[in-house]
């Protein structure tokens, strides 16, 4: 939910005005709108590349996940490493749109643990293939862009630590 659609969901739940602090906090929203968008839109147009070089950082800094017996091991696997790596990239377009994590959260971080624990998949190497696109979009995007991008990789970073 974007910032407005929640300050709306809580104020018509008091019968009452949206709050100074609210309006306030819209207006940042607003302000960065047009940044979040362009960012949004230089991700999304290079999301293959971005998953491609970024596997590619990953798989050099961690060879055994490739390797016999690794969880990413196969070209079945791979793909599907890279596809998940892809799956976090879009979520993080999501939260940059809605200028908020919890979409983020909502549909990639709560149980990730747990998911990740059952197919053996190792999360540590999972947060450092997004650390990878995180680096690999930075050097797409302008430094204030690249910043206001930097905060929702990290988000997805912190919550795999
Ligand atoms: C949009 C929210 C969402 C997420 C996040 C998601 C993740 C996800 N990754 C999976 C598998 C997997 N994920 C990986 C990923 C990796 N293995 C490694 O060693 C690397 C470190 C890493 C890549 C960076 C692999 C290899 C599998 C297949 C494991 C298996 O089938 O044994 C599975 C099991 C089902 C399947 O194969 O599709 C899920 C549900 N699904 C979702 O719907």
């Amino acid at each position: 939910m974007s910032i407005v659609t929640k300050s709306i969901v809580n104020a018509d739940a008091e019968a009452r005005y949206l709050s100074p602090g609210e309006l306030d906090r819209i207006k940042g929203f607003v302000s960065t709108g047009e940044a979040r968008v362009r960012i949004a839109q230089v991700l999304s147009e290079s999301r293959e590349r971005i998953v491609k070089q970024a596997g590619d950082q990953l798989f050099q800094k961690r060879p055994d996940v490739v390797s016999p017996g690794g969880n990413a091991y196969g070209q079945e696997m791979t793909a599907t490493c890279l596809r998940d790596l892809d799956y976090y990239l879009r979520l993080i377009t999501y939260g940059i749109v809605a200028g908020d994590v919890t979409p983020i959260e909502e549909i990639g971080i709560v149980g990730v643990r747990e998911m990740y624990k059952s197919l053996g998949t190792p999360i540590e190497a999972v947060a450092e293939g997004v650390r990878a696109m995180k680096s690999v979009a930075s050097s797409l995007l302008s430094g204030n862009d690249a910043a206001e991008a930097a905060a929702y990789f990290d988000y997805v970073i912190g919550a795999m630590q």
